[in-house]
């Protein structure tokens, strides 16, 4: 019996032959040829992507026309070269610079499916929706799509390093070969723009936040400019993270205090270097005076001064520059939660038009659960861009099953209130709750050179579904995940619907088994690697888990009401009033917003601990059940992602337990109490856990002696 072998290499593009033979009958019939306008790069694209994407699916030779005919006919066209008639059947006023109009026409003239878009780009994003509708086996009559993207830049961070590690990396090294560059164009920066521009991604930073000037030198930015002119074709602009204190180490200034006149003078010329190379340039991706990175506060300025700076040098190219917000610092003793809104808050209107300032879904770091980050809807004045973080850091790397598109759609359907019931997480950052000029959406990518790119077959749905949350942040994630399935494995109904189920409760199951009602931040030291709740030996108090959950011997929880560190003013006082209240807290951010005693009772009746206990154990629960599914999806999925996904999710069960058996055993040791009756038996004792050392866990540089 021969092994049967998918490596995920292609993604959801994957293009196999439609089994449905009545299906592929009509298809062949209404796609006999296809005609696709001149032009440049982008529609030589297109081309060959409906030759390979409908000789895939059609398993038939694709037949381009030179003109026009009509009939039986896919047409691919700008709208202003359309003819009179068909341009009565849509209407441009709908259609942004990237949006596009999918239509079957059937009238006396024509029978056609017509793809019409004002630019190339537009076109090639309807291209790729087109072959989606294909793979997913849509009938073609009476089709009607109109689409724009909802939010203006689209991209993802990378956290890669030159040295082609990837801080937070968990599927092999960095793409992007640095040292082959420019003149060895590996197929994987092809496949990755295409990848990209079929869910709509239109930017991408290159390199980490954590940023090294060497990126700036001419020596790699000639590099940089191999990879804009190769994602050029497919939208997609390239940024880079520019390190604050480049002027010295790379300029050979003695300062880089961004009020001085030869540190002005030298981001200019810096600046328009970049742009004589790459015209496209999207512009600078910021971490500064956050976890060690030099900022503008080194100099006694402001990080309002450092943004203005670089976005006074990117205006006349039209760049814009990304600031983070992600900063908290060792000489604040206030709440970690709360030093970004005191920062960035009050300086709202003061920022130039080019900057945004990225700020992270919540307002910790990443967490299996967070509130959504205070600082959305607190500036109605200046862009604020949403930062996911696609790779799991505290998701269990790239080694657990966690569909992310349900995290994310939790955080954009957020209620912020912030000009009264309905102005959601999702208003904001799409720019329609105070009427922004730009806006944007990051995703800390999770790829890496491994096979399939993003290491667990799974970690595919996440990059997929976070370019359509980008493209439109009121999307469900249920239909994203089946959207997914149908493109990426088989449009099989029992596989499907299983599949999907298993993806969409995937996020509460490691929720359960991490950090239950409220809990975080509890992750091993450094690498994040398993469960470290005791952990309290860090130089800063902030990196401690104790930190976070502060249990003790009358019961756990960070009291951010008024009565402990009053982050909760930082919220609409709706939510106040709402988290405020025990009574009205959700359960889910119970001991996030408070400290509660042990036998304190929850709502069904049972106490704190048990209460811990049981989603600690439901959490292990869970994992179990999605290897029942797994294991019935055999006959669906080839033998090898099947096998995969199988030896991964054993894994995830072995974690789920450690998590479970470590953070309870620690927190016996103040509870005192029993473990619930619902609750297995730990394997192993607390010591054990605590012995437990992993000096080579992925993701952060390792460090030689
Ligand atoms: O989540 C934390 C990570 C750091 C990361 C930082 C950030 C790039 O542990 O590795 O640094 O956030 O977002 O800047």
């Amino acid at each position: 019996m021969s092994f049967s072998m998918d490596n995920g290499y292609n993604l959801w593009l994957n293009y196999s032959k439609i089994d449905d033979a009545s299906l592929l009958e009509t298809y062949r019939n209404q796609l006999q040829t296809v005609f696709v306008t001149d032009g440049g790069a982008t529609m030589d694209v297109i081309k060959r992507e409906l030759d390979r994407g409908l000789g895939g699916l059609l398993q038939q030779e694709v037949r381009f026309e030179p003109n026009p005919t009509f009939q039986n006919q896919l047409i691919v066209s700008r709208y202003a070269e359309l003819g009179e008639d068909l341009r009565t059947l849509v209407d441009p006023a709908d259609l942004t610079s990237e949006g596009y109009f999918i239509r079957t026409i059937e009238n006396k003239k024509h029978r056609m499916v017509l793809i019409t878009a004002q630019t190339d780009i537009g076109l090639l994003y309807g291209t790729f929706h087109f072959l989606r509708i294909l793979q997913m086996h849509q009938a073609l009559d009476g089709l009607q799509v109109m689409e724009s993207p909802k939010v203006d830049i689209r991209m993802l961070n990378h956290w890669d390093n030159l040295d082609r590690t990837v801080e937070r990396g968990y599927a092999g090294f960095s793409i992007w070969n640095w040292h082959t560059l420019p003149d060895y164009i590996d197929q994987r920066y092809i496949d990755y723009a295409r990848a990209n521009a079929s869910i709509g991604i239109n930017g991408t930073a290159l390199t980490n936040v954590n940023a090294n000037g060497l990126v700036l030198t001419p020596h790699y930015l000639e590099k940089v400019k191999a990879l804009a002119d190769v994602f050029r074709p497919y939208g997609l602009k390239v940024y880079l993270t520019a390190r604050f204190s480049a002027p010295i180490e790379i300029g050979g200034l003695k300062t880089a205090d961004p009020l001085d006149a030869d540190v002005i003078q030298w981001w200019k010329d810096k600046t328009k270097e970049i742009y004589d190379l790459i015209p496209d340039f999207g512009g600078f991706l910021v971490k500064a005076n956050s976890e060690g990175q030099p900022g503008p506060q080194n100099y006694g300025r402001t990080h309002l001064d450092g943004a203005n700076l670089l976005a006074d040098a990117l205006k006349p190219h039209e760049g814009v520059v990304i600031w983070r917000a992600f900063v908290y610092s060792e000489h604040d003793d206030t709440d970690r939660a709360k030093q970004a809104y005191s920062e960035f808050v009050p300086d709202d209107g003061k920022y130039r038009d080019n900057v945004l300032i990225q700020v992270k879904n919540g307002p910790i770091d990443f967490q299996p659960r967070e509130p959504f980050h205070p600082m959305f809807g607190a500036m109605p004045k200046t862009p604020l861009m949403m930062e996911f973080q696609i790779t799991k850091e505290y998701l269990g790397f790239a080694t657990h099953l966690v569909y992310l598109p349900k995290l994310f759609e939790e955080v954009l359907r957020s209620d912020t209130y912030q000009k009264g019931k309905g102005s959601t997480v999702a208003k904001v950052v799409d720019g329609s709750l105070n009427h922004k000029k730009v806006t944007g959406m990051a995703g800390v990518a999770n790829i890496g050179t491994d096979a399939n790119w993003t290491g667990h077959p799974f970690g595919q749905a996440d990059w997929y579904g976070f370019g359509r949350l980008a493209w439109d942040p009121y999307l469900d994630s249920g239909t994203i995940a089946e959207e997914w399935l149908r493109c990426t494995f088989t449009n099989n109904e029992n596989f499907v619907g299983p599949v999907k189920k298993m993806m969409l409760e995937s996020r509460e199951a490691v929720v359960n088994y991490m950090n239950p009602l409220g809990l975080h931040h509890m992750f091993d030291t450094g690498h994040h690697y398993g469960p470290g709740p005791w952990v309290d030996n860090l130089s800063r108090p902030e990196w401690n888990p104790v930190y976070y959950h502060k249990a003790d011997d009358e019961g756990i929880g960070f009291d951010r009401t008024k009565t402990g560190s009053d982050a909760l003013s930082q919220y609409a006082p709706e939510l106040g009033e709402k988290f405020g209240n025990l009574e009205t807290c959700p359960e889910e951010y119970l001991l996030w917003f408070h400290h509660l005693p042990w036998d304190y009772q929850l709502k069904n009746g049972r106490t704190l601990w048990d209460g811990l206990g049981i989603k600690y154990q439901q959490g292990v629960d869970q994992v179990g059940d999605m290897i029942k599914t797994w294991e019935d999806m055999k006959p669906f999925v080839d033998e090898y992602r099947h096998n995969q996904v199988s030896m991964l999710l054993g894994i995830q069960l072995k974690e789920a337990k450690w998590w479970r058996d470590a953070c309870m055993l620690y927190f016996q040791t103040y509870s005192k109490m029993d473990f619930p009756k619902e609750m297995e038996k730990p394997e192993n004792t607390l010591e054990h856990y605590k012995s437990l050392q992993f000096p080579f866990a992925p993701g952060i540089r390792p460090t030689w002696n």
